[in-house]
């Protein structure tokens, strides 16, 4: 038999990237086997793709996943395998009981952005309509939260990249802050090399020359949490030079005069001091953006997970919008998103604060029109709830059970071991997981799901490009899609109507609730994804008439039901998302970091990411390759530092901090700077990064400062030796 080959998308980063899953065999569910090919004709990734997407369809076997229910039995306290029926009754009588003796907000649910648009809509509706409960929030507050709110109040609208990727390939400079996308979205390093053999500059900011820093024409190494001062002094020097486009700032801003004033207290030896920039490197920046007849800046985690996120971005949208490079061709800010559907996730309604369509919930319009969608009076929708870090912090407390569907916070949320505490305080908790991750663990009951390659469904990827995942193999008997387990439950809970199982018709309800909202998805259906090399429609799509949706029956032909909008590929060309259509500046000044070195902790701490693990490291951990390249956590170090503390190159480092400790082995390196060590997040255990990490929120966005805290190094010793090889009798 031949294989059947399936264009789709890969399960990770917000790249999205294209590939072909060819199936051969029969039978499905691991049967079959399973290949990536390449899918050129998808203009993302042009067919290329990182290990990790080629590695994907390892973790569809059954070994490597969950295939049953597990259900923690009350006198072994063991997890044990149970029936979907067993499994379902007992997370609807927990979560119903949690309800009676304590209300409503006593139940949470905790999301993520890895769920298709469909499971992240479903997710908040449930919450919404089935519990009645405002305790809902997501993991991309741990991740785009920052950039959002800063686009929100510059532009009145947030959409990762106001313009497609391959953009930046032909922008004249391009400034890209806290960004390694050399690893954490290798096809688009390309995009960097087409830009400098088009003759464009490449400027990166990174306490660590990273790969991606390698490629650029100049690498500002700034202490961490120091973003905002720099592009206050960039703004400084712009002014001072008489560098700022009056015509545009006239045009098509507000709020110039208190940004003047604000930057000129930034002035550059000022901002050295603060930063570790040198003057002459702050002057070449301003050179090489302002010299430039277009220019970027992307900003991605390295300015924003900090407690003055929104901030920073307001900052650094703040130079772009002085020097008038927003709103035009290949100018502009952009943030470039984390997860696979980081940006769809954010839209539709699993955030603390948000319904369908990024309608706001406390906006008595948008509470009308979803409760119309989903058939329920308006007043009985619950007002916004925490935020993540917050959500997790009151568990045990006012949250006495939660529902868990697509995050691993034991091993990613800010001070996991106090995050881990509250998870084992709850009365109840269930996890709906591809695989038993270090929080699956502690659940009551695991729900075992479907995965990318198993179902179809729809995504949004950095560029605000919605696409079509479709379901190439059949999954393992033994598991259910999250729309499944939804429905599930809604029908134990008393709501029979409205959790469809089929992605589809989840997405048509979708539709219909975010249009005429600021993300609208009207006009965009799957017959128009499929349709093509499937390269997507880019939102805002409203369909012909947004008030005619409601109570059109779609018809099969997308053109005939829905008008033909062609989706919106750049924004703000003519007018910014705001009422007035002006881009408003927001005067800020900078503020040092929640926890600054000092005697006792005098070392800072930033965390990030490696090539080959993705997140928690549920999944990638479980790729024989991938562990491979990657086997464990790491402490990079400068030799200075290194020197002091004293470890060696490979041997174990303690890092402390306020928090907690984490051991690994030193990585000495003359490629970050000698006051900051970074650490990859990706290992439970004894390496956990998050055991250190400072949840200090952000006022508005409510991030927590992952990249920024103060920590001491003390040696710990050479490595254990290897155990030794085990004889085989
Ligand atoms: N391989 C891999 N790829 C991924 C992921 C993954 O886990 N693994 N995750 C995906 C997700 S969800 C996300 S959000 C993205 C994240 O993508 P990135 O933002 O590129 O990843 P990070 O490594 O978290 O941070 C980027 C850089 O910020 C720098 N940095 C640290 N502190 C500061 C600071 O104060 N200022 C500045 N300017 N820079 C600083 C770090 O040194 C690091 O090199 O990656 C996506 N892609
Ligand atoms: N120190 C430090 N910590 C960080 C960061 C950092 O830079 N530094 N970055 C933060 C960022 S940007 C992010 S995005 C978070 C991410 O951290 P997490 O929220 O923990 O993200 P993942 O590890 O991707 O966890 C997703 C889980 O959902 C499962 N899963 C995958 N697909 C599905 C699905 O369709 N349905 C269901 N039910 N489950 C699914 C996976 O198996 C995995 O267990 O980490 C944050 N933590
Ligand atoms: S870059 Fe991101 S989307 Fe592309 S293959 Fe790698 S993990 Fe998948
Ligand atoms: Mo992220």
């Amino acid at each position: 038999m031949h294989p059947t080959v399936t264009p789709t998308h890969c399960p990770y980063c917000a790249l999205q990237c294209g590939m072909n899953l060819s199936v051969s065999g029969t039978g499905g569910a691991g049967a079959g086997v399973v290949t990536v090919l390449e899918r050129e004709s998808f203009p993302v990734n042009r067919g290329a793709l990182c290990g990790k997407g080629r590695t994907a369809p390892e973790l569809l076997a059954p070994g490597l996943r969950l295939t049953g229910p597990l259900v923690r039995d009350a006198r072994s306290g063991r997890l044990e395998p149970a029936g979907w029926d067993e499994a379902l009754d007992r997370v609807a009588e927990k979560l119903a009981a949690t309800r009676s003796a304590y209300g409503a907000d006593a139940c949470g649910v905790f999301g993520g952005g890895g769920l298709t648009n469909e499971k992240a809509y479903a997710l908040g509706k449930f919450a919404r309509v089935v519990l009645g409960t405002s305790q809902i929030d997501y993991n991309g507050r741990f991740c785009m939260a920052s950039a959002a709110a800063g686009q929100q109040r510059a532009f009145g609208l947030d959409r990762g990249l106001p313009f497609p990727l391959a953009d930046v390939a032909r922008t004249g400079c391009l400034l890209l802050v806290g960004s390694n996308l050399a690893e954490t979205m290798p096809p688009a390093l390309r995009y960097l090399t087409e830009l400098r053999a088009n003759g464009g500059r490449l400027i990166v900011v990174d306490p660590r020359r990273t790969r991606t820093a390698e490629q650029a024409d100049l690498h500002l190494a700034p202490r961490p949490g120091t973003d905002l001062a720099l592009a206050l002094g960039l703004l400084h020097l712009v002014v001072a030079q008489g560098r700022t486009d009056e015509e545009f700032i006239r045009d098509r801003t507000s709020g110039w005069e208190e940004t003047r004033a604000a930057v000129m207290a930034h002035w550059p030896e000022h901002v050295e001091r603060i930063t570790g920039v040198p003057v002459p490197r702050l002057r070449e920046a301003v050179a090489m953006f302002c010299g430039a007849a277009s220019s970027m800046v992307l900003t991605a985690r390295g300015p924003e997970q900090h407690a003055k996120g929104t901030d920073t971005v307001s900052a650094w949208i703040n130079l772009c919008l002085a020097t008038g490079r927003a709103g035009r061709p290949l100018s502009g800010y952009g943030c470039l998103t984390g997860q696979g559907n980081g940006q769809g996730g954010r839209e539709h309604g699993q955030k603390a604060d948000q319904l369908p369509g990024y309608r706001k919930l406390t906006d008595p319009a948008a509470r009308r029109h979803v409760g119309r969608v989903w058939g329920v009076d308006p007043d009985t929708l619950p007002g916004p709830g925490r935020s993540a870090y917050e959500l997790l912090d009151a568990l045990g407390n006012e949250v006495k059970s939660l529902l868990l569907m697509g995050s691993n916070p034991v091993v990613s949320a800010p001070r996991a071991a106090h995050v881990e505490r509250r998870l084992r305080s709850l009365d109840f908790l269930a996890v709906a997981d591809v695989v038993l991750s270090e929080t699956a663990a502690l659940a009551d009951v695991v729900l075992p799901v479907t995965q990318w390659a198993e179902e179809t469904g729809t995504v949004t990827n950095l560029e605000g490009r919605v696409l079509l995942r479709r379901r190439a193999v059949d999954p393992p008997a033994g598991v259910r899609s999250d729309l499944e387990v939804l429905a599930g439950l809604a029908g134990r809970l008393g709501v029979d109507r409205g959790f469809p199982v089929d992605p589809e018709e989840v997405f048509e309800e979708l539709r219909r609730a975010s249009a005429g909202g600021p993300a609208d998805y009207s006009g965009i259906t799957y017959g128009r994804l499929a349709e093509g090399e499937g390269e997507g429609v880019f939102w805002p799509c409203p369909s012909g008439n947004p008030n005619e949706i409601h109570t059109q029956i779609p018809s099969d032909d997308p053109s005939e039901a829905v008008g033909v909008h062609p989706g919106t590929p750049r924004l703000f060309l003519d007018r910014f998302g705001t009422e007035d259509g002006r881009a408003r500046f927001v005067a800020v000044g900078h503020r040092p970091a929640a926890e600054e070195p000092d005697a006792e902790f005098p070392v800072l701490l930033t965390t990030g990411r490696v090539l080959a693990q993705y997140q928690s490291g549920a999944q990638t951990r479980r790729v024989g390759a991938l562990n491979e390249a990657a086997p464990g956590p790491f402490v990079q170090l400068h030799p200075r530092l290194a020197a002091r503390v004293p470890v060696a190159d490979g041997e174990l480092v303690a890092v402390v901090s306020r928090r907690g400790r984490a051991v690994a082995p030193a990585r000495i390196s003359t490629d970050i700077r000698a006051d900051t060590v970074f650490m990859p997040f990706h290992w439970p255990g004894e390496g956990r990064a998050n055991s250190l990490t400072n949840p200090a929120l952000d006022p508005t966005s409510r991030m927590p400062e992952f990249k920024v805290c103060a920590v001491r190094l003390e040696p710990v010793g050479p490595l254990p030796p290897p155990p030794p090889a085990s004889r085989r009798s």
